[in-house]
């Protein structure tokens, strides 16, 4: 189902679009942008949700594949949002790409993504404007549905307009919109760029709050791709990597093998995660 409004459903099924309502005993609300269903195509009616693998409240989306992180030097970025938007990823079975936003303003952060997040993370380098490494971000989209995240600002309109045509989402009007206290909600739509990969138009996901992350403090470190390839290492099989003697990861910390940043930012989420339970 690719489109919603109010209690109409527009479902895409064999290169067609069937506009349909759900049976009445379904909770349309419960019916997400991005779920699979079985319908009925003579009566136009959904019957049945298929179980989805994922499905995210802010844009209201499910059975998402991947999600385009983007960071760029201007809003300067947020670090810690992405890590924890990547946690928020791998909680939940999402591939996240990063994605290093408006290089014709320079290219100033390629070198640090490269270095903390390369060896184990897609990373593709893209400016809307000049229409440069789209083909690339394309490629890697491929036969996927995703949509965009990232911090306000960083050109995630801009980029949705450059791949589905300039009018799907409003490029820097958002914030401005915001700022004059209106509601800027509106329908998410999943657009088809090419054959079976589809494009959130959405331009939400600005920011994630990690306490509502689906993982524990204690089971935190599992969501490091470059922890876990060393944790087997470490003295203790339950190792969290903070204070316990012959880290493997504290050991990769000292040879730069592991990004400082990277490793302070989880003892902030791993902290963080500790408080908000028990
Ligand atoms: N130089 C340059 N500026 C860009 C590029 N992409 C976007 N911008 C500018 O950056 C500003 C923000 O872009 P948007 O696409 O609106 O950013 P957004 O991520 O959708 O922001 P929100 O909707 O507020 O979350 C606008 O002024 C854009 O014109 C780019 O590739 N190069
Ligand atoms: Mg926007
Ligand atoms: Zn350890």
């Amino acid at each position: 189902m690719i489109k919603k409004k109010a209690n109409a459903f527009w479902v895409y099924a064999e290169n067609q679009t069937f506009v349909c309502t759900a049976q009445k005993k379904m909770k349309t609300y419960g019916v997400f942008v991005g779920d699979f269903v079985e319908f009925d195509q003579k009566q136009k009616q959904i019957l049945r949700l298929l179980p989805r693998k994922n499905k995210l409240l802010r844009p209201p989306l499910a059975n998402l594949d991947a999600l385009v992180i983007l960071v760029t030097s201007a809003p300067a970025p947020d670090f810690y949002l992405l890590d924890k938007m990547i946690l928020f990823c791998k909680a939940s079975g999402i591939e996240p790409i990063i994605c290093h936003s408006k290089t014709d303003l320079g290219n100033d952060w390629a070198e640090y993504l490269h270095r903390a997040y390369g060896k184990h993370f897609e990373i593709v380098e893209v400016s809307a404007h000049k229409g440069v490494g789209i083909d690339k971000l394309l490629a890697l989209l491929q036969g996927k549905t995703c949509a965009f995240a990232g911090q306000s600002g960083v050109g995630k309109s801009a980029l949705i307009n450059a791949i589905v045509g300039s009018g799907a989402a409003v490029e820097g009007e958002l914030s401005a919109k915001i700022e004059r206290g209106k509601n800027t909600t509106r329908h998410t739509e999943l657009f088809e760029i090419s054959e079976n990969t589809f494009l959130a138009d959405t331009a939400g996901f600005s920011s994630i709050d990690e306490t509502f992350l689906p993982i524990s403090a204690d089971e935190l470190g599992r969501y490091y791709p470059e922890f876990v390839e060393l944790a087997p290492e470490c003295k203790f099989s339950t190792c969290t990597h903070l204070h316990e003697p012959d880290c493997a990861i504290k050991k990769a910390l000292e040879s730069g093998e592991i990004d400082k940043g990277r490793y302070e930012r989880y003892q902030t989420i791993y902290n963080n995660l500790k408080q908000s339970r028990f």
